[in-house]
């Protein structure tokens, strides 16, 4: 039976990132649909009417949700080529909790130096900055976190890539000069058609981010007055 695989996506998301660096791992061919996350389709509400959210991946029919579960589900059903998580339950166990370490902190660690300001964001770079060391060290002289090949971690990880330079520029901090380890590494991985292809441009994701950090504090803004109003 031929395969039908749909992903609901955005380009900005660093969770449909993983989702596309995992397709591509294993040569899965898909339709990618780029939602409206203003204005969403009635097929994502339909798909994931739990978080609302995309990545959704919509195989023959079926919705798979959250990028983590979606990842694993990928390398269930195509496990016959480049495997995404070690064989033995032991090494699997330990890629599975470095992958929700990843998961748990990078997003909104990293969501708060590029959105706030002053004492909030010292505290939030300091945070993250201790993250990415804890992540050097476990990755070692290895030149992925799967060793010689891309693993679940390495695809968790390495979309946040795309926002190092907005990180760099609201945080007004050097990633490469406190973790020369990881930024190497996240160099390596470019060099991967699976990576580079689903990673989109740090200068393009700067400027979205900051738009996005425009709106934020037009909401507060606007919040403000109506309590003030109250
Ligand atoms: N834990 C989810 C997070 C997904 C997520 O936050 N998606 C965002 C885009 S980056 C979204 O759909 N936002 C729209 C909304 O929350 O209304 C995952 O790993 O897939």
């Amino acid at each position: 039976m031929a395969e039908e695989v749909i992903l609901l996506d955005f380009w900005s998301s660093p969770f449909g990132m993983r989702v596309r660096i995992a397709l591509a791992e294993k040569g899965v061919e898909y339709e990618e649909r780029e939602e409206n996350l203003n204005n969403k389709s009635p097929l994502l509400l339909k798909m994931n009417p739990v978080h609302k959210q995309i990545p959704v991946l919509i195989h023959n029919g079926r919705p798979v949700c959250e990028s983590m579960i979606i990842v694993q589900y990928i390398d269930d059903v195509w496990n016959d080529r480049a495997p995404l998580l070690p064989s033995d339950p032991y090494q699997r166990a330990d890629a599975r909790f470095w992958a929700d370490y990843v998961d748990k902190k990078i997003y909104n660690i990293g969501k708060l130096v590029w959105i706030s300001e002053g004492a909030v964001q010292k505290a939030a770079k300091r945070e993250l900055l201790g993250c990415f060391k804890l992540l050097e060290k476990e990755l070692g002289d290895k030149c992925f976190f799967g060793g010689d090949r891309l693993n679940i971690v390495d695809v968790a990880l390495v979309p946040f890539y795309s926002w190092f330079y907005a990180l760099e520029a609201c945080g007004n901090f050097s990633i490469v000069a406190e973790c020369p380890h990881l930024v190497a590494w996240a160099k390596r991985c470019m060099e991967r058609p699976s990576v580079s292809k689903s990673l989109p441009d740090q200068y393009k994701v700067y400027t979205h981010l900051l738009e996005l950090r425009r709106e934020h504090v037009a909401r507060l803004g606007a919040q403000l007055q109506a309590q003030q109003a109250q």
